[in-house]
Formats: structure tokens, C-alpha cells, sequence
């Protein structure tokens, strides 16, 4: 970020530096099990990760076929936070759905 200088007359008073780490950014992926039903799944990327319906069901379908998918790209508090509450809404439901983050 630039440097900023406040003077008075000729004279240089202060010279500040702010830098602003960009926020590093971590993918959320849904991971495949055999027990969690899929309309669970598209419940999850619909109330979880703000998916349209028909958005959901493909990635639902991705993790389904190849294991796992892509849910998105959040900073890392925001991802922890998501993993955390598909883990618990899973949990609460009975279902063995995981989540992992990992950098972009
Ligand atoms: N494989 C599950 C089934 O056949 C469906 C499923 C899809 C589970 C995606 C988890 O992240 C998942 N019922």
C-alpha cells in the first residue's frame, strides 16, 4: 500500500506504512461416504454454501462420482466456520458427511 507523508512548511513530521496482507484463500471440498443420502447433500450446498438447486445436484453429483467436490473459496475463517457446520448439521441428522478445506 502506498506511503503516506504529513508535513508541515518543508519540514517531514511523520512518514506511516500501512500494509494489508491480502486474506489467503481455502477451498471447501465435500468429501464422498456411502450413508449420507444425497438430498441431504444438496440441502447442505443450498442452506451451507448458497448453491441453486440445480447447482447443488451437480456438485452433489461430483462429490458422488469422483469422491469429492468443490464448494467454494472462503478466507480461512469463513471455510473453518462452514466445515464446522456441515460437520455439526450432518452429526445432528445422523449422517457421516465430511468436509475438508485445504489452500487454494
Ligand atoms: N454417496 C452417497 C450416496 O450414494 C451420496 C453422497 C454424495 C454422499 C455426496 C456424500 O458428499 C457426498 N447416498
Amino acid at each position: 500500500m502506498a506511503g503516506t507523508e504529513r508535513q508541515t512548511g518543508e519540514e517531514v513530521l511523520e512518514k506511516t506504512r500501512q500494509e494489508t496482507k491480502k486474506p489467503e484463500l481455502f477451498k471447501v471440498l465435500l468429501l464422498n461416504d456411502d450413508y449420507t443420502t444425497m438430498d441431504f447433500v444438496v440441502e447442505i450446498l443450498e442452506g451451507v454454501f448458497n448453491k441453486a438447486p440445480a447447482e447443488a445436484f451437480r456438485i452433489m453429483m461430483a462429490v458422488h462420482t469422483q469422491g469429492q467436490g468443490l464448494c467454494g473459496v472462503y478466507p480461512f475463517e469463513v471455510a473453518e466456520t462452514k466445515v464446522g457446520t456441515v460437520v455439526e448439521l450432518a452429526r445432528e441428522s445422523g449422517f457421516p458427511l465430511r468436509a475438508a478445506m485445504e489452500p487454494e
